[in-house]
């Protein structure tokens, strides 16, 4: 849990760095890739968390520009990355700027619960990460592949010097 602005502000932007990660592996023609028939596409999902997160910063009292367009999808991989960059790293001074460390400890209703804005900060981060894991499996059906997120694709085990990959 975050104790101050500044320990959240690190966890954040090592999450947005590997998120970016992510989507800069992404091409034009990945972004049509579903879940299933009917489901979701690649890039709703990516767009999704993307223009998320000044729409829940503001939910929860941070002044922040939301995102124009959120309805219309772009059709480029690139432009859903340099969103991402922009809002990720806009987000971090906004907070910086607005929250002190005193206001992670204020409780707030979330989701019908009563909670600190530190674990409203994480649920952010959390819903990243949720959807993240997502794309990472889009991008295989895809036939990309994949940022190691947390660990090496299996492509890269052998580079380092496994044969049999961990499951
Ligand atoms: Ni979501």
């Amino acid at each position: 849990m975050y104790i101050t602005i500044s320990d959240f502000i690190k966890e954040w932007n090592k999450e947005a760095l590997l998120t970016q990660k992510v989507l800069d592996g992404l091409t034009d023609d990945s972004l049509a890739q579903q879940v299933y028939p009917e489901g979701r596409t690649l890039g709703r999902i990516a767009w999704h968390f993307t223009t998320n997160i000044p729409d829940y910063l503001t939910h929860f009292g941070l002044k922040i520009d939301k995102i124009e367009n959120t309805e219309n999808v772009p059709s480029s991989a690139q432009e859903i990355a340099i969103t991402f960059k922009n809002v990720s790293s806009h987000a971090a001074k906004i907070i910086e700027q607005q929250w002190t460390d005193e206001s992670l400890e204020q409780i707030q209703e979330a989701f019908g619960r009563q909670e600190s804005n530190a674990t409203i900060l994480m649920g952010l981060i959390k819903h990243i990460i949720h959807h993240r894991g997502q794309i990472t499996i889009l991008m295989r059906q895809a036939g990309i592949k994949p940022f190691g997120v947390y660990g090496p694709p299996k492509e890269d085990w052998v580079h380092l010097g496994v044969e049999n990959p961990p499951l």
